[in-house]
Parts: structure tokens; C-alpha cells; sequence
């Protein structure tokens, strides 16, 4: 009689703490998923960049678009390029242009730099850059890490179709 009890007492202990494991295990399942859904960092890409030929031998402009599929915001905060030790973020508004120290690039969106908009510019420039030839240039980014880009340069009057 005795040895029936405790029997079926430790079976319930037993019963008892295969629940709290499991329980456990699925609140590890939960965290993983809550992990998951959370939102990411930045994501960021770059696509459609180009630099017109410049008319004058000392200054161009650098277009390109930055896409961010990620979760969280990022800023755009310089660019180097063996081109020129001086490049500029320059956002314009109207007819004029202002420097600015960063660029946001808004989460599940992006920073577009376009002609007659945004725009980096160089000044300084190490040679005068032609059609057909490529200039690396390197973004830098508050949150990513740096994204490399192979800029084709393009006739002047350069427009890219939309
Ligand atoms: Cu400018």
C-alpha cells in the first residue's frame, strides 16, 4: 500500500516535470520566433550608378540609388573613391544645393541620388574621367558595413531610363 503511493507520487513528480520540460522547450521555440519576427537590421544594396562625363576637369557628379530591404534605418555617410579625396553628399532643394553630413536611407525604402536631385559630389579629381572607364567607389554607412560599387561612367548628357 505504501510502496503504491509513493509509486504513483513519483510518477506524478515524473508526470510533472516532463510538463515543465516541455513547456520549457516550447517557450525556447516561442523565443526563437519572436527572434525571428523581430525587426532585422539594415539590408542594403545599390544599384543604378553611374557619373557623367564631367564638362569640367575638376568636378563630377556621382548618381546611384541605395535600397534598403531591412527592418531598421540607415544613414549614408561618405563615400571614397580613388577619383577624388573630396567627395560631397549634396542634397538639393529648389535650384540649390546644400551639403549635407548624411543621408538617411528609410527601412523598406530608399535613398535615390538622381540628376537634377541628391548627388554626390567630387571635387579635386585625381584625372578626368571618361566614357566606358569605371571608378570603385566605396559607400560608408552608420549601421553596414561598407558597399563597394564599380560606377560605369557615362556620356554628359546621361540619363538613366526610370
Ligand atoms: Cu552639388
Amino acid at each position: 500500500m505504501t510502496r503504491a503511493v509513493r509509486g504513483a507520487a513519483a510518477a506524478a513528480v515524473a508526470a510533472l516535470s516532463l510538463s515543465l520540460a516541455l513547456t520549457a522547450c516550447g517557450g525556447g521555440d516561442d523565443g526563437g520566433k519572436n527572434a525571428e519576427s523581430k525587426p532585422t537590421g539594415p539590408r542594403l544594396s545599390v544599384s543604378g550608378a553611374y557619373l557623367p562625363q564631367p564638362a569640367m576637369p575638376d568636378m563630377a557628379a556621382g548618381f546611384l540609388t541605395v535600397r534598403n530591404t531591412g527592418g531598421a534605418a540607415d544613414e549614408l555617410t561618405s563615400v571614397t573613391t580613388p577619383l577624388s579625396d573630396d567627395v560631397t553628399l549634396h542634397a538639393t532643394e529648389g535650384t540649390r544645393m546644400r551639403h549635407v553630413a548624411t543621408m538617411k536611407v528609410p527601412a523598406g525604402g530608399e535613398l535615390k541620388l538622381a540628376s537634377g536631385g541628391s548627388h554626390l559630389m567630387l571635387g579635386k579629381l585625381s584625372h578626368k574621367p571618361k566614357v566606358g572607364e569605371k571608378v570603385r567607389f566605396t559607400l560608408h554607412f552608420a549601421a553596414s558595413g561598407p558597399i563597394e560599387v564599380e560606377v560605369p561612367v557615362q556620356p554628359t548628357t546621361y540619363r538613366p531610363e526610370d
